[in-house]
């Protein structure tokens, strides 16, 4: 009898954690993803089953890897990477398109050091690296074409050298080349990094092509589908210790609907992958998938990435956090109040480049995060971004806490109350709804004057603002999620949860942050 397949959760890596890329060396499996403007760049995962990730570090961990010009744009600097372990050595590459250019980085250890990078002037984005029989290496990009190149002193040997497009799809792009039997595959993403995404494949004898596309492409798109899951696409393939393979994707969890809105930004999946007449096949991209029996997943221990908390106690910030455009050293310090992260303002707010913030991802639909704060005499708090124009914050200066909430061109405070001074927790909770509430009708407003009309009392996303008073926790203000969304900011980023100043210096003794039950829907 067959044993019974394991199941595993779905997304692998959860939140604002696009484009991945992975990598096998042993039993141990390695995971990058894209990082835009944000300082680390390119978080490195760990895993020995696939599901389970550890964060271990980022590749591109200090400003002389991480040129990230103060007017970097939102989603602009370190877009798609690629991670290979070759002769000994795990080898990165990525672009970093604010300042126009690709780069390698290489380590033998991939916690770090990694080194210096070897800069390329070559156009297109996502860039991939694989070796022929020669051991020659070829860095194939967007569009899709190669470039045969010396990784080490940076220069260009042949190319470009074109390769095969895809079906037709816009956006050609994330291409990885294997060598699989007597067969160079390629695979691409097309369709845009949104509800269009799909993944191709096609095979060649020779790393030059020509290159016979697969008989199902897309074999993977969930476009025109009403599937939990879209977007699906950026893929990147990889064989398991025991022969099985798998292919590590994004895709992104929309709520609501005309249109559905996203606010984690783009996610990382997992899904097995079958060999049917020497072409790869895949099931849909679910949030819940069967592992076949015996294969690394099926092993998994419990899935679910919980919570974190930090009490700022150690030496050193764990490797999730993220600052913008750099972080300065005279910004922060664990040490000038021992057991607090105490943060100094320089000069700018939340609404332009350059403000003082450490944050986390959201990971979770349905979550909270807490700060015990003492703002001093300085304006900090606690935000909830996705970009300079859409963020909602929860800030505390003087004798006063109030909510602020900035959209595109519009800011305006939502609700304040005084408070007395000393340290503070201040609490942000988001909580998601699939189905909608009707909309207020006039019969409604005659009950309740104050109700607007055509209105839902409450969106497919929500976030709130509480502190904590010495008479119990107040709410200051509900908010609708959907404005901190992608399809209302735009880019290729997420929501985070940020701890910030922008006045003065504040110290954070904790953070908090936990998934909460989702509403049960009737
Ligand atoms: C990335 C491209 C894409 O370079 O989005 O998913 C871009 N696809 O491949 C930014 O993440």
């Amino acid at each position: 009898m067959t044993a019974p397949s394991a199941t595993f959760r779905n997304p692998v890596v959860p939140g604002f954690h696009p484009d991945p890329s992975v990598c096998r060396v042993g039993e141990d499996y390695y995971l990058v993803c894209s990082s835009f403007e944000y300082f680390p760049g390119v978080p490195i995962f760990h895993s020995r089953d696939l599901v389970n990730w550890q964060q271990i570090g980022n590749v591109l961990d200090r400003p002389s890897q991480l040129e990230l010009p103060s007017d970097t744009h939102a989603s602009r600097g370190i877009f798609a990477p690629t991670i290979r372990h070759h002769d000994g050595r795990f080898w990165l590459v990525t672009t970093n398109v604010s300042i126009g250019r690709h780069l390698i980085v290489t380590a033998t250890d991939p916690a770090g050091p990694w080194s210096e990078p070897v800069y390329f002037d070559l156009p297109h984005v996502d860039p991939s690296l694989a070796w022929d029989d020669n051991g020659d290496c070829w860095m194939t990009v967007s569009g899709v074409e190669s470039y045969r190149i010396d990784p080490e002193a940076g220069t260009v040997l042949e190319g470009p050298v074109p390769m095969w497009s895809g079906t037709g799809g816009q956006y050609p792009e994330a291409p990885h080349l294997y060598r699989i039997g007597d067969w160079w595959y390629l695979l691409v993403s097309e369709g845009g990094t949104h509800t269009g995404h799909a993944v191709s494949i096609a095979r060649s004898r020779s790393i030059r092509g020509p290159f016979e596309p697969g008989p199902a492409n897309p074999f993977l798109t969930h476009r025109s589908t009403d599937r939990k899951v879209q977007a699906t696409g950026h893929a990147d393939l990889v064989q398991a210790g025991d022969g099985s393979w798998w292919m590590v994707l994004l895709g992104i969890r929309a709520k609501g609907q005309w249109p559905p809105y996203h606010v984690l930004g783009r996610e990382t999946f997992l899904v097995p992958v079958r060999w049917v007449d020497g072409w790869p096949v895949v099931e849909e991209v679910e949030e819940v998938m069967a592992a076949p029996a015996g294969s690394p997943p099926a092993h998994a221990a419990a899935p679910d990435p919980g919570g974190h908390r930090d009490d700022f106690d150690g030496a050193e910030l764990a490797p999730g956090w993220i600052s913008l455009r750099g972080r300065p050293a005279a910004s922060w310090s664990l040490t000038e109040r021992p057991g607090w992260l105490t943060l100094h303002a320089d000069g700018t707010t939340l609404d332009r480049a350059g403000a003082t913030i450490l944050a986390r991802r959201q990971l979770h639909h349905d979550c909270r995060a807490a700060v015990h704060v003492d703002p001093g005499s300085g304006r900090a708090g606690l935000t909830l971004r996705v970009d300079e124009a859409h963020h909602y914050d929860l800030e505390v200066s003087g004798d006063t806490v109030q909510v602020v909430g900035r959209v595109g061109p519009f800011r305006q405070v939502f609700g304040e109350q005084p408070l007395p001074a000393g340290p503070v927790t201040l609490t942000i909770a988001t909580r998601t709804h699939d189905l909608l509430p009707p909309m207020v009708t006039a019969a409604d407003q005659v009950a309740a004057p104050g109700a607007p009309f055509g209105v839902r009392p409450t969106a497919c996303d929500m976030v709130s603002f509480e502190v904590q008073t010495e008479a119990g926790p107040v709410v200051l203000a509900e908010l609708d999620g959907r404005y901190l969304s992608t399809e209302v900011a735009a880019g290729f980023t997420g929501r985070v949860f940020g701890l910030y100043v922008t006045e003065g210096s504040a110290a954070f003794d904790s953070f908090d942050y936990r998934p909460t039950p989702p509403v049960v829907e009737k």
